[in-house]
């Protein structure tokens, strides 16, 4: 498919999707967003893919949802109209793993989008910022939901409060991104994580991400026993036999996704 704000290509088992407003610093428009969400179930049923990364430019990930086309929205407009809800869900329900990769402003939408993905590797130019009580709203993609799992009531509150910027450093060190690196290397980490990723069982690194996401969203009961009953489940596969004798006749595991 054609798309006009994004570009995507597959290589080596990792679709790579790019955001490409650069005149709107890849404010997430309905466009957009509606490319995103048709290119990442391409992705999820493409079965070359393993492994997804999204990223934007050196300049932005993305600068949040775009204020130009929001702007003269009505309450009735967006409540009717579910703004973003449909958008958010197809991020959120990917079911193979997304990296983000995130150089320059990942702000608002922006932050929510990258914070939506399985992890974030970051530029060192990385700026990460919830800002939108400088427009008169609140965050509306899970920021104030996500941002607080991520790094806490105090600096949650601190970020959508203040509507500062936290560099990748910070970002680093407040458990929101997993690893910052040179900007000029962003997309060779990226990549290579990727890689890493894509020589697994596909099988095991969807069980993963679901396992790891229940620790969000149900409590430490459920999430250990849904965790316990998918170890259990994997001695059911031809990957688990693999994995294992590979290890003991000291070679490379040759998984088969069953
Ligand atoms: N929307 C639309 N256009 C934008 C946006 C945006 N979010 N951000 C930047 N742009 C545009 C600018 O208008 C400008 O366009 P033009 O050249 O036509 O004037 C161009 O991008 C370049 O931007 P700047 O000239 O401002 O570049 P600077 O380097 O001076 O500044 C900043 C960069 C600091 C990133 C600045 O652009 C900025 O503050 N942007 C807005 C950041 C922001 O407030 N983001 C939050 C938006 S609200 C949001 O994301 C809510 C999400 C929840 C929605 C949920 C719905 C249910």
């Amino acid at each position: 498919m054609a798309y006009e704000t994004i570009i995507v290509e597959v290589s080596d088992h990792i679709a790579t999707i790019k955001l490409n407003r650069p005149d709107a610093l890849n404010a997430l428009n309905s466009q957009l967003l509606s490319e995103l969400s048709e290119a990442l179930k391409d992705a999820d049923s493409n079965d070359k893919v393993r492994c997804i990364i999204l990223t934007g430019s050196q300049k932005a990930f993305a600068a949040g949802a775009d204020i130009r086309e929001m702007s003269e929205k009505t309450f009735v407009e967006a409540f009717l109209g579910d703004f973003f809800t449909a958008e958010h869900d197809a991020v959120a329900k990917t079911r193979k793993p997304v990296i983000a990769a995130v150089a320059g402003y990942a702000l608002g939408g922006g932050c929510e989008l990258a914070m939506l993905c399985d992890f974030i590797i970051a530029a060192d130019s990385a700026k990460f910022g919830q800002p939108e009580i400088n427009l008169g709203v609140v965050a509306g993609i899970g920021g104030t939901q996500r941002l607080t799992r991520f790094v806490g009531k105090s600096k949650s509150m601190d970020m959508h409060l203040t509507g500062r910027f936290m560099d990748a450093e910070e970002a680093e060190r407040a458990g929101l991104v997993s690893r910052v690196v040179p900007a000029k290397a962003l997309m060779e980490e990226a990549t290579a994580a990727a890689e890493k990723i894509a020589e697994k069982s596909l099988l095991v690194t969807m069980v993963v991400k679901e396992a790891v996401n229940r620790a969000y969203e149900t409590t430490l009961s459920e999430g250990l026993t849904f965790e316990r009953r998918m170890f259990h489940a994997l001695f059911a596969t031809e990957d688990q036999k693999e994995g294992m004798s590979a290890f003991l006749e000291k070679r490379s595991p040759q998984f088969r996704d069953r």
